[in-house]
This record gives structure tokens, C-alpha cells and sequence, in this order.
């Protein structure tokens, strides 16, 4: 069939933030925007050198671990690099502007040689008024944060991001080096028929988790059991979730006391994403963006997706204790 015409009237993430910004009114001084711009030029950047990594030799190791003493990657820290020069010449955050961006450069990385998809995860927040920028400027709530995101690196990469008003999902046309708009107001379903979980730590679940887990895999008649998907990269997994519905968990458990998932860089703008979706993001018993975090590292538990699904865990949560 004959090829469709090239659209005239692309929607780049640069024009329909700038909208956004400029619909919140004389407020808006660009500054987001600019600084929004330093995150597509690390995700093109990142795309690239994911999408060649074999063939300049970035797999494998980069003989370093990071600072949970997990082996670094070499695009982990190219990752981590692009991303500090980039925000740095925005000019546009602490100490030189007005915001505090917490990231993940390449979240998922143990993925990388399997060709698995990875990902960019990234919140930030304003600096507080009477600050020039601190770690005290992100040991805030989530729900404080004016902004959160991720980019995902697989067959396209896809960068999902929201500024407070409802999710929307962009996709890097290569040939122009645009983000393009290609999945407005993303809205999670209700109700979902997919978990994601890892069962392989089964063993070590409180009797909540596994009590929901037995409710949804062995429903009573006439209820047919959910479809289970878990890919072991966080963006993947809550990318299928934002855009499919269901449940993803990575509960704290008998062994993870505080559970895997960094709260900064991995739950809040997880959790940001979740709730301008319209669904929910809980650790079990409370709302994720409501923790104010104490270290930059701190870990939570998860549980986020579709809003009935997440409703049943807390309420298994409400019955159940968790030490029973
Ligand atoms: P597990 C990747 O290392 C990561 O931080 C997340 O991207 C992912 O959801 C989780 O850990 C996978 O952990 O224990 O299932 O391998």
C-alpha cells in the first residue's frame, strides 16, 4: 500500500511540554522545559550506545561496583556521566537553577547482555526556596516532586513521562532526533488480569502477599486465574503495567527487610507515574508518594498498577498481619 504521507504537524515532547508549560500560564519560565531537554539529549544518547553496545564492546563489566556494591557496567557509568553533564549544562539545576533531578541512569542493567529491555528512571523536584541545593532538597515526600519519568531502550526507545497533569509516552523518531508523541494520556485500566511478580523469593513473602498471590492464582469459580509476565526490569515491567494494567510487586519480605527497590530513583517516579494514571502505588500498608525518605538510597516495597488489583493487596494487608 502506498506509504502515508509524512505528518506536517509532529508533536514533539519539546512542543507539548512547552504547551503544558504555557497553558500553566505566565508561571511557566521555560526552565522545565530546558531541563527536560538535557533528559532527551541523555536518552538519545543512551539509545545509541545501548543499541550498539555489542559492537563497541560497552557489555560486560566495567570492573567497578557502584554504591550498593553491585558490578558496574560499562554503559552504567557512561549512562550516569552523560546524565550529570547534560543536567549540568542545562544550567537548570542546583546549584545553578531552580530543580533537583534523582535518577537511575540505567536501571535494569544486569539485562543489558541479554538484550532485555533497560531503562532511564528520573523524578525531580524544585530546590526549596531558602535552599542552593542539597541532599535535603530530594529527602522529600514524592508527592513533592514537579516532575517524573523514564525512558525505555528496546526495539524503539520510549520515554514516558508526566508534569503533573496526566501521563503521555513519546517515541525517538531516530531520523529527526525527536521525541514524538505517539501515546497521549496514558490511562491504566481499572482492572487488569496480569502480576508481576518474582516468585522465586516465594519463600521469603509475609502472609499477606502470599495470601493475595493464592487469590489470584487459584481463584474461586467462576473467576479464571491471572496471566503471570515479569521481566526483572523495573521500567519494562511498569511499562506493560501503565499501559496493560494489572500488578506489579516487588514486596519487602523476610529476607529484603526494607525490600529491592531504591524509594528515590525507582518508587516515587514509579509511584508519580502510577497515580497520574490513575492507578495506585502502595508499600502494602501506605501510600509510596506519602514517605519521606532518609537516605538517598533507602529501599521500599511495591506494589502499583491497576486500581482495583492494588486495592485487593491492601486489603489482604488490613486482614492479615504481617509477622502471623
Ligand atoms: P530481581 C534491576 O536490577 C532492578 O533494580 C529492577 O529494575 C527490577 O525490577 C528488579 O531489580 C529485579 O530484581 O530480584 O527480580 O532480579
Amino acid at each position: 500500500s502506498a506509504e502515508e504521507p509524512p505528518s506536517v504537524d509532529l508533536i514533539t515532547l519539546t512542543r507539548h511540554v512547552l504547551n503544558d508549560q504555557l497553558r500553566l500560564g505566565s508561571a511557566a519560565t521555560g526552565d522545565l522545559t530546558l531541563l527536560l531537554t538535557a533528559i532527551q539529549v541523555t536518552s538519545k544518547f543512551i539509545a545509541t550506545n545501548v543499541r550498539k553496545a555489542r559492537l563497541i564492546n560497552l557489555v560486560g563489566l566495567a570492573g567497578e561496583t557502584n554504591v550498593q556494591g553491585e558490578e558496574q557496567k560499562k554503559l552504567d557509568g557512561l549512562s550516569n556521566d552523560i546524565m550529570v553533564n547534560a543536567l549540568r549544562a542545562s544550567g537548570k539545576t542546583a546549584v545553578l537553577g531552580k530543580y533537583c533531578v534523582v535518577f537511575d541512569p540505567l536501571d535494569g542493567s544486569s539485562n543489558i547482555d541479554a538484550g532485555v529491555n533497560i531503562g532511564t528512571i528520573f523524578g525531580i523536584y524544585r530546590v526549596r526556596p531558602d535552599s542552593s541545593g542539597s541532599v535535603e532538597d530530594v529527602l522529600r515526600p514524592g508527592s513533592e516532586m514537579v516532575a517524573a519519568g523514564y525512558t525505555m531502550y528496546g526495539s524503539s526507545a520510549n520515554l514516558v513521562l508526566s508534569t503533573g497533569s496526566g501521563v503521555n509516552g513519546y517515541t525517538l523518531d531516530a531520523s529527526l532526533g525527536e521525541f514524538i508523541l505517539t501515546h497521549p494520556n496514558i490511562t491504566i485500566p481499572p482492572r487488569g488480569k496480569i502480576y508481576s511478580f518474582n516468585e522465586g523469593n516465594a519463600m521469603y513473602f509475609h502472609p499477606p502477599v502470599t495470601a493475595y498471590l493464592k487469590s489470584i492464582k487459584y481463584p474461586a469459580a467462576p473467576k479464571s486465574p491471572y496471566s503471570a509476565r515479569y521481566i526483572g526490569s523495573m521500567v519494562a515491567d511498569v511499562h506493560r503495567t501503565l499501559l496493560y494494567g494489572g500488578i506489579f510487586g516487588y514486596p519487602n519480605d523476610k529476607k529484603s527487610k526494607n525490600g529491592k527497590l531504591r524509594l528515590l530513583y525507582e518508587a516515587f517516579p514509579m509511584a508519580f507515574l502510577t497515580e497520574q494514571a490513575g492507578g495506585i502505588a502502595t508499600t502494602g500498608t501506605k501510600r509510596i508518594l506519602d514517605i519521606v525518605p532518609t537516605n538517598i538510597h533507602e529501599r521500599c516495597s511495591v506494589f502499583l498498577g491497576s486500581r482495583d488489583d492494588v486495592l485487593d493487596v491492601i486489603k489482604f494487608y488490613k486482614e492479615i498481619p504481617v509477622d502471623s
